[in-house]
């Protein structure tokens, strides 16, 4: 096991020692363990080869045999113990938001309650709300956990989705009797989230195309197989549809699968003012039964034959997409040149500046930016004023040694204080090339305070890049309360650009929000803040986004070349 998922171990086991109401000094030492672990910087395999981990600072004897024992084999038989020893409610109630081991094993003392059903029936009695520490505001707070909870466990986040999508789409084309195979559906569409996968196939066998797909390893359960549609549902909870439809109504199928359902309304109004009424099957003549023969065969033939260019699938949300007379030109993955809001070892990423720099050059960039966390970003060991100042210099003699063909900008992510103060001295902000400005406390500010406060610092001459705008985590935390739009006209008037957080789980800015603004001369960095060398490759996640928002690559600072980019920062 590696060092990220030992210190995953240690967390959770601290988690769950609390729960169990054990003795503080003992959860502190796994708590302290993990946080040593996590920002150690010698490697791990060595400390244990040489027999030196317990000499290490916050890592007690007692941690030294688990950690030994969860390096060599992955398992730890006390863990398993101790979780086995908790009611698997209880354990699930940890992934409400807001609820740790103390307050678990308190609602649980008090309450009796055992699983998640049992907690939302004592929120909705009111029971939570008299209990000492919690309050009526804390029990509306678990409540609408609980019932997002619901809602987030319905959905999944493109990226994983995609993961899961891709192996399929290679399989079902390379099937003898598949003439074309597509996903369609909001994993098309580039949804930041997906309900489900839909595939369309054109061929003119279905049975083994559906037995195939019925039979995948990784299906727990078939809901439904048929003639031209099966469902399945996978082992990790997400379910996919495949569609399989004679060749002639392949183009006409993968449309109208797509979607959105939106869309499809628009395009059906502008068929049925053609005379034609557009469905799954066909484009079938007003007073005709069957289809029409009209020779197409692709989506860009079907939208030609309605007067359209074609429509990307990003695109197609019932938006105004309709209204295009040409193909937008839509960002690029191979025009982005860098990316900007990455960390490193220095604060809670993984890897060292030059092993960022080389996955970055592994992945064709001419630039690298790295902005690791301010001080008040405690959790994450965010750097103080003389670390930053530290930092600037391994960085500057990093580009000197000329080792890297990648250029790194030294930046910083830098806390919006709750008053809209920054957390860094502006001399320590000034000898950065650049900064990223984002809020990583005190959420729950009303939104005109929240709003004031990221103005504030947008307005700081300092100022480079918004972070992360809402602070949203997909499918697990909702956004603050923000007026977005007073944001997007304060970065406008400052030259602040905005980023869209290429993590899969924040894609923050969203879509929505992007075309209107960038009319409007906002500026977009993709940026995938990334923590170790593999998060890099997020920069796609935003590449999407961007696509979704209708930005053009002139519309996207990493599109530009280094010296463009030295110029935006003014120097
Ligand atoms: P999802 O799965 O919730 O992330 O979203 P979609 O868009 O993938 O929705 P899904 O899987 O239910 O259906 C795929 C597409 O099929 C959808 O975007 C549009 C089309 N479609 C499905 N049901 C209807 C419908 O009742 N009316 C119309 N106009 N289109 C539909
Ligand atoms: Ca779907
Ligand atoms: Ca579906
Ligand atoms: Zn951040």
């Amino acid at each position: 096991m590696d060092k990220a998922d030992i210190v995953g171990v240690l967390e959770e086991i601290a988690v769950l020692l609390e729960l169990k109401g054990e003795n503080p000094f003992k959860i502190r030492a796994y708590a302290s363990g993990a946080r040593a672990l996590e920002t150690m910087e010698a490697d791990l395999a060595v400390l244990i080869a040489e027999g030196q981990l317990g000499s290490m600072k916050g890592i007690g004897s007692a941690l030294v045999d688990k950690i030994e024992t969860l390096h060599a084999s992955g398992e730890l038989p006390f863990y398993d113990k101790l979780k086995a020893s908790i009611a698997p409610g209880l354990i699930e109630m940890l992934e409400i938001p807001g609820l740790g081991g103390k307050k678990v094993k308190r609602l649980h003392d008090a309450l009796e309650v055992e699983s998640v059903a049992a907690l939302k029936a004592a929120c909705e009695a009111g029971r939570v709300a008299g209990l000492q520490g919690f309050g009526a505001k804390s029990e509306a707070k678990i409540l609408s956990g609980i019932e997002n909870r619901a809602a987030y466990a319905k959905r999944h986040l493109w990226w994983m989705a995609n993961e899961r999508a891709v192996p399929i789409l290679e399989g079902l084309r390379r099937l003898s009797g598949v003439e074309r195979a597509e996903v369609a559906g909001s994993l098309r569409r580039l949804m930041e989230t997906v309900g489900d996968l839909d595939f369309i196939v054109a061929s003119k066998e279905p049975e083994p195309v559906m037995d195939w797909f019925t039979g995948l390893p990784e299906v727990r359960e078939v809901t439904a197989k048929g003639q031209t549609k099966s469902s399945v549902r996978f082992e990790s909870g997400l379910q996919a549809d495949l569609r399989v439809v004679p060749p002639e109504q392949f183009a006409f199928a993968l449309h109208h699968f797509t979607g959105s359902k939106e869309h499809n309304v628009a395009m059906r109004q502008r068929a049925l003012a053609a005379g034609y009424s557009l469905s799954e099957w066909g484009l079938t003549k007003k007073d005709e039964a069957e289809p029409a023969a009209l020779g197409i065969s692709t989506e860009k033939d079907l939208f030609a034959f309605l007067g359209l260019p074609e429509i990307p699938p990003e695109l197609r949300e019932g938006l105004g997409e309709l209204e295009i007379t040409e193909v937008p030109s839509l960002l690029d993955a191979g025009a982005i040149r860098g990316v900007f809001h990455n960390h490193t070892n220095a604060s809670d990423g993984r890897a060292t500046i030059e092993e960022m720099a080389a996955a970055a050059a592994a992945l064709g960039f001419e630039y690298l930016g790295l902005a690791d966390h301010s001080k008040s970003s405690v959790q994450a060991n965010g750097l103080n004023d003389a670390r930053v100042l530290k930092m600037v210099e391994s960085i500057r003699a990093f580009n000197e040694s000329g080792q890297s063909s990648v250029h790194v900008f030294a930046g910083i992510e830098c806390d919006i204080l709750p008053d809209g103060s920054l957390d860094l001295e502006d001399a320590t902000l000034a000898a950065l090339d650049y900064a990223v400005m984002s809020v990583h406390s005190a959420f729950s500010q009303p939104e005109g305070e929240m709003t004031a406060r990221v103005i504030r610092a947008i307005e700081h001459p300092a100022t480079t890049m918004l972070g992360h705008p809402t602070g949203r985590l997909l499918l697990r935390r909702e956004p603050y309360r923000i007026d977005l739009e007073k944001v997007i006209d304060a970065a406008i008037a400052n030259k602040v650009i905005i980023e869209i957080n290429a993590n899969p789980q924040r894609l923050d800015m969203d879509w929505r929000h992007w075309r209107r603004a960038a009319e409007r001369g906002l500026v977009c960095a993709i940026n995938p803040d990334a923590h170790q060398t593999s998060g890099l490759g997020y920069f796609h996640a935003g590449v999407n986004i961007a696509r979704k928002g209708w930005l053009a690559p002139a519309q996207v600072l990493n599109t530009r070349s280094a010296k463009a980019v030295k110029e935006w920062f003014g120097g």
